[in-house]
């Protein structure tokens, strides 16, 4: 619970920030990258929440019935999200799941923070006002990263970002990083409430969009997620496609035998909100690799890493069913793994089965 001294006092996200900076935890750079996430993440929430209202319900390219184009909300909130970081100035390089390839901020004078994310994901719930989300993780421009030009392995190519201008005209930095080495990740959850859940490595916190204040306030402080639980999201649509060893553990949750009783499947198909409800409630989150999709479907750098991170600060698992899922260092920025994660008990479980 949160301590209050007085009735009228409310600990806001930006307040909570300064704090942290306050206490040495992140610097004033880092604390500006993030409360430019927390805004462009107040937008889409009322993007989300309007989008049936100002027509940016179905698919890109379509035609409405005012006879105008649309655009997509997840196109829309990837400006957004694009637009809030570049002008923090604080972000050198954003990589985003709705862009091919990583951009070079040009507007950023200090900090160059390395910014990856997923403007809004589970975006086929919008159209029907189901909870879609954020994701995001935040990365130091690490000089070891820095590579020469000619280096063929070398991800993205940065023109004149003022730091780096400093070494050589023209750098490359490689936004493949591990998630062992991020920073800071957090996500924003568009559900009943909007909630913003943020580690900077030291604790997982959830502050509520106040709709009165237009603030997020701190509801929720050193999120613990259960050692165990019995609900299980997985697409058993997918069942028929899946390793027998996999098919065999949901066949055991499903049937644990005379003494037991089964667990419960909960499925929204927005991970973030499945997240959500598994770091509160406890539980296993799956997206497994299967015949079709040998990498399963989820992104490492946008999802699977950001995700995983939450999960240990809360005290529990991310694992791709073999191994821990920020100690995968990623060869592409697109790059899809299999994804199991939440109470450490049903992870480790999990890890046996497929062993
Ligand atoms: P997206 O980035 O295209 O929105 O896809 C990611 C989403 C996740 O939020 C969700 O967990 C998963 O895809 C659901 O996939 P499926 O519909 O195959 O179960
Ligand atoms: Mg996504």
């Amino acid at each position: 619970t949160t301590k209050k001294n007085s009735r009228y006092e409310i600990q806001t996200l930006t307040g909570w920030l300064l704090k942290q900076e306050q206490a040495g935890v992140i610097d004033a750079e880092l604390t500006i990258v993030l409360s430019s996430i927390s805004l462009a993440c107040k937008q889409i929430a009322s993007l989300v929440q309007r989008a049936s209202i100002s027509n940016l319900t179905g698919v890109q390219g379509a035609v409405n019935v005012q006879g105008e184009d649309q655009k997509k909300l997840d196109v829309v909130s990837n400006e957004v999200f694009s637009n809030c970081l570049k002008s923090s100035g604080r972000t050198g390089i954003i990589a985003s799941e709705e862009e091919d390839v990583p951009v070079a901020v040009e507007e950023s004078y200090s900090g160059n923070y390395i910014v990856v994310f997923d403007p809004l994901d589970g975006s086929s719930n919008i159209d029907a006002a189901v909870s879609t989300g954020s994701i995001f993780g935040i990365y130091s421009p690490n000089d070891e990263c820095l590579a020469d030009v000619d280096d063929e392995n070398a991800t993205v190519i940065v023109p004149l970002a003022p730091l780096l201008q400093q070494k050589q005209e023209r750098c490359v930095v490689n936004v493949c990083q591990p998630g062992n080495n991020l920073l800071a990740a957090g996500y924003c959850m568009y559900s009943s409430s909007v909630i913003f859940v943020l580690s900077i490595g030291k604790g997982v916190f959830a502050f509520t969009l106040d709709p009165m204040y237009g603030e997020f306030v701190l509801t929720q402080e050193n999120i613990q997620i259960p050692k165990s639980g019995k609900i299980y999201a997985f697409n058993e649509g997918n069942y028929q496609l899946w390793d027998d060893k996999l098919k065999k553990y949901i066949d055991d949750l499903k049937d644990p035998g005379p003494s037991g009783k089964p667990y419960s499947a909960r499925y929204i198909g927005s991970l973030v909100g499945d997240f959500h409800r598994t770091l509160l409630y406890g539980g296993i989150y799956g997206y497994p690799r299967d015949k079709k999709s040998k990498n399963g479907k989820l992104r490492l750098l946008y999802e699977c890493a950001p995700m995983s991170y939450l999960v240990e600060q809360a005290g529990g698992k991310g694992s791709d069913g073999h191994q821990r899922i920020l100690d995968i260092e990623p060869v592409e920025i697109h790059q899809r793994v299999p994804l199991y994660i939440g109470s450490t008990e049903e992870v480790e479980k999990l890890e046996k089965y497929l062993a």
